[in-house]
């Protein structure tokens, strides 16, 4: 199965996330567009993996206080396939810590994770085309600012359902 682990979103953020994707949709962004009960926030990418168990003895070991999330400035990866846009999310100093410890406990016990550095977002469309460019994603005022206290963290399958791509909450753990 397909894993990683994340932190699930409150029902305002959802909201919040998908009325800017639709303002991002009304002035002609193309692309394949987050549903909203997907909105989540990665902390680790597992990639296909059997070691379910693992993760979740993982996932509990590194436990901890919960934390303050932040939203920051909207922002870009640039991909060959079409870019993917998101909402940043503030590198805090509680945020970070969870997701270092996090990383540590699932490389004691054998995963092999990705080395480049954690960048909190929010996807919130893939594959975009755009004839503004970025102006629509940089409009003032599409996202509000967001805060959400942290106090669990998850284990996520991603997986088709239908033909639809899910991200399925497996396990949860509280701080
Ligand atoms: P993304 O939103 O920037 O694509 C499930 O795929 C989640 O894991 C997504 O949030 C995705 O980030 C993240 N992820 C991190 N590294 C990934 C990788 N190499 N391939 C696919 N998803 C990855």
């Amino acid at each position: 199965m397909r894993l990683f682990l994340g932190i699930e979103l409150p029902p305002a953020w959802r909201r919040a996330l998908a009325q800017g994707a639709e303002a991002l949709g009304r002035a002609g962004v193309q692309g394949r567009f987050t549903l909203p009960d997907n909105y989540h926030l990665t902390l680790v990418f597992l990639g296909e993996t059997d070691r379910r168990t693992e993760a979740e003895a993982a996932l509990r070991q590194t436990g901890g206080a919960p934390f303050p999330l932040r939203t920051a400035l909207p922002g870009c990866f640039s991909r060959k396939g079409g870019d993917i846009w998101w909402l940043g999310v503030e590198p805090a100093p509680g945020l970070l810590a969870v997701q270092q410890r996090l990383e540590e406990a699932l490389r004691a016990s054998g995963f092999s994770l990705e080395e480049r550095p954690y960048r909190p977002h929010i996807t919130l469309a893939r594959k975009v085309r755009s004839l503004a460019g970025l102006a629509p994603l940089t409009a003032p005022g599409l996202f509000p600012a967001l805060e959400y206290r942290v106090d669990r963290l998850t284990l996520f399958s991603s997986q088709r359902v239908d033909g639809v791509l899910r991200y399925l909450p497996l396990y949860r753990v509280s701080l």
